[in-house]
């Protein structure tokens, strides 16, 4: 009975230790959550500036067309801005994860770019490449 009844306290602890794990409250770098790309430059170029961008889980990235009237898009697989050569598209990112997203008018191969959502040290699956994601 003894032993049980230690058992049963170490369990207790450890359900503890999980849940205050729990708290999500990771720092991001803006501090609202909101992070922009610039899609295309003033003279025509044809990036989405900066090509990889990190946000925290449920951050918001705001794409701000600055193409010099060039027409763009931003696709996802599950949406796209459509073509435009001014304004903003926006997008929340609730799963953590890498997206990749392109521009159709250009083509991947041409214009992509990916959001990096959650501060994952991502011991396990994808991540690989060390492109320095920080500016
Ligand atoms: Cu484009």
């Amino acid at each position: 009975m003894r032993h049980l009844h230690l058992i049963l306290a170490v369990a207790a602890v450890a359900a503890l230790a999980c849940s205050g794990d729990d708290n999500p409250s990771s720092p991001t770098d803006g501090g609202d959550g909101t992070s922009t790309v610039t899609v295309g430059t003033p003279t025509g170029g044809l990036v989405f500036s900066p090509t990889s961008i990190n946000v925290p889980l449920n951050g918001t990235v705001t794409w701000n067309w600055n193409s010099g009237g060039v027409v763009h898009d931003v696709t996802f697989p599950d949406g796209s801005s459509g073509s435009k050569s001014s304004g903003t598209f926006q997008k929340t990112f609730p799963t953590a994860g890498t997206f990749t997203y392109f521009c159709k008018v250009h083509g991947a191969a041409v214009m992509s770019g990916s959001v990096v959502v959650g501060s994952s040290t991502g011991g396990t699956g994808g991540g690989g490449g060390g492109g320095g994601a920080y500016p």
